[in-house]
C-alpha cells in the first residue's frame, strides 16, 4: 500500500478555550496529517468552504504534491484571494506538509531548506488597563524570560482601547450573536503612547525589545507622526499603523522616520504585499501561516522578502490554533531572513486539546527532532466543548462614526 494516498480529509469544529476548526487528513496506509483553518469571528465559513468544496477532492492525491495540489486549489477555483479561500487551502497544505515529514520520519524544517537556527526570538503582549498596570505586566514577562515584549495601554478618557483585556488576558473574540463595540479616539492615543514607551524605557533600560500594534488606525501623517515621536525609544516594530489595503501609504511613513514598520496579519496572499516588500516600505512582514495559504506560499514569500532585507515576523496570535503555530516555527527555523515571532500563548484547556512537541524557553520558541509538525490533536477531549459564536469587536469614534477596528 502506497504511504502516501490520502484515504479522507476532514473537519472539526470545536471550542477547546476558544473556537478552532482542524483539517484531519488520512491517508491509506493510515498516517494522519493535521492542519489549521481557525479564522477569527467567521470559522464556520472556513469550514462549509473545506467541508463542501475542497475536502472531497483529495481522495487518492499524494501527500508529497503539494506544489501541485496548492495550485489546484488557488488557481482552479477561478475565485481567487480572500481570508477564507486561504485559511482553508493554508489548513490542508499545513496537514500534507505534517504528512511528509512523519511519512518521512523527519520534522517538517528539514524539507523546507534544514535548520537556519536553533531557537526563536519570540514576543508576547504586555496589556495595561492604565500604565501603573503596563508596567506592572512588562516586569511579570521579563521575570518569565520574555526579551521581546509588545507594550499595550489604556489610553486615558478611551473607555475600551485595543488590545486590553482583564487580568492581562486578552482574547478580542467574544461569545454572543452580535460584536462587542469598542471607542476610539487618535488625537488621544497619539498624545498619550509615546509617554508610555518613555516610562517602559525609564523603567527597564535599553536591553529590552519593545513592539507596539496601531491596529491599522491611523492616516499615513499621523502614523509617520507616531513613528517619529517613538524614535527616541528604538521600537523593535511598529505595527499596522495603516489600514495595509493601500501599499502605497507606507512609503510616505518610512521617509519620515526611522522607526521599523511591521505588517501582514491580514494578509492573504503575495499580492498583499509585494509592493511593500519591492519597494522596501516596511521592514517585517507578519502574514501567518495559516491565513496566508499554508506553508507552501509563506516560505516562497519569505525568499522573496530576502533580498531586500525584509524579515519576518508571523502573525502568532491565540486565535490560530497549535498547529498553526508549530508551521510558522518550522517556516521560522529553515529561513534565513526569520525575524522575531509572536506567541500570546493558550489557555490549559487548548494546550490540553493540542499537545505539542515546541516549548518556550529563555525568551525562545524551540523544536524539537519530532517527525511534521510536531502536534497532536486529542480529539476526544476537544470534540467535549461545543462551538459557540463569537465575534470580533467592532469600533467606532466617540460620535459613533464606524471605524476601523
Ligand atoms: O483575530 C485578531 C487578532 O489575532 C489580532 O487582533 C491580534 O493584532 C493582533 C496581533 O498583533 O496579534
Ligand atoms: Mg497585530
Amino acid at each position: 500500500m502506497k504511504r502516501d494516498i490520502i484515504e479522507s480529509a476532514e473537519v472539526i469544529v470545536c471550542s477547546p478555550g476558544r473556537n478552532f476548526v482542524t483539517v484531519k487528513i488520512t491517508t491509506k496506509a493510515g498516517y494522519i496529517g493535521y492542519g489549521d483553518a481557525t479564522l477569527n469571528g467567521r470559522e464556520l465559513a472556513v469550514a462549509a468552504y473545506l467541508e463542501h468544496y475542497l475536502c472531497p477532492l483529495l481522495e487518492g492525491r499524494s501527500v508529497f504534491q503539494t506544489e501541485d495540489i496548492w495550485n489546484y486549489f488557488y488557481k482552479g477555483a477561478y475565485w481567487r484571494k480572500g481570508p477564507v479561500t486561504m485559511t482553508a487551502i493554508g489548513a490542508i497544505d499545513m496537514a500534507l506538509w505534517d504528512l511528509k515529514g512523519k511519512i518521512l520520519e523527519t520534522p517538517v524544517y528539514n524539507l523546507l531548506g534544514g535548520k537556519s537556527r536553533s531557537k526563536m526570538l519570540t514576543y508576547t503582549h504586555a496589556n495595561g488597563k492604565n500604565l501603573e498596570d503596563t508596567l506592572k505586566r512588562v516586569e511579570e514577562l521579563k521575570k518569565a524570560s520574555f526579551e521581546a515584549i509588545r507594550v499595550q495601554c489604556g489610553i486615558p478618557g478611551i473607555e475600551k482601547a485595543y488590545g486590553i483585556g482583564e487580568k492581562g488576558i486578552y482574547e478580542p473574540a467574544i461569545k454572543g450573536n452580535k460584536p462587542f463595540e469598542e471607542s476610539w479616539s487618535t488625537p488621544k492615543y497619539l498624545n498619550f503612547i509615546p509617554s508610555v514607551f518613555e516610562e517602559v524605557r525609564k523603567e527597564f533600560g535599553e536591553d529590552l525589545h519593545l513592539l507596539h500594534d496601531s491596529h491599522h488606525r491611523l492616516t499615513p501623517t499621523e502614523a509617520a507622526r507616531l513613528a517619529k515621536d517613538l524614535e527616541p525609544y528604538h521600537l523593535f516594530w511598529l505595527e499596522d499603523v495603516t489600514p495595509a489595503e493601500h501599499q502605497e501609504s507606507f512609503a510616505q511613513i518610512k521617509q519620515k522616520s526611522v522607526t521599523p514598520l511591521a505588517v501582514g496579519e491580514v494578509f492573504n496572499t503575495i499580492h498583499d504585499a509585494h509592493h511593500l516588500i519591492s519597494n522596501q516600505s516596511i521592514d517585517y512582514i507578519r502574514m501567518t501561516v495559516s491565513h496566508g495559504g499554508g506553508i507552501t506560499p509563506m516560505l516562497k514569500i519569505a525568499h522573496f522578502a530576502e533580498p531586500y532585507h525584509i524579515k519576518t515576523g508571523c502573525h502568532g496570535p491565540s486565535d490560530i490554533s497549535p498547529i498553526a503555530l508549530a508551521a510558522c516555527l518550522h517556516v521560522d527555523t529553515a529561513i534565513n531572513n526569520f525575524g522575531i515571532q509572536e506567541y500570546m500563548g493558550y489557555s490549559e484547556t487548548t494546550e490540553e486539546a493540542f499537545p505539542h512537541e515546541y516549548y518556550f524557553e529563555n525568551g525562545h520558541l524551540h523544536l524539537t527532532e519530532a517527525p511534521g509538525l510536531g502536534v497532536d490533536f486529542n480529539e476526544t477531549f476537544a470534540r467535549k466543548f461545543e462551538y459557540e459564536k463569537a465575534y470580533l469587536p467592532i469600533n467606532r469614534l466617540e460620535d459613533g462614526t464606524m471605524f476601523n477596528w
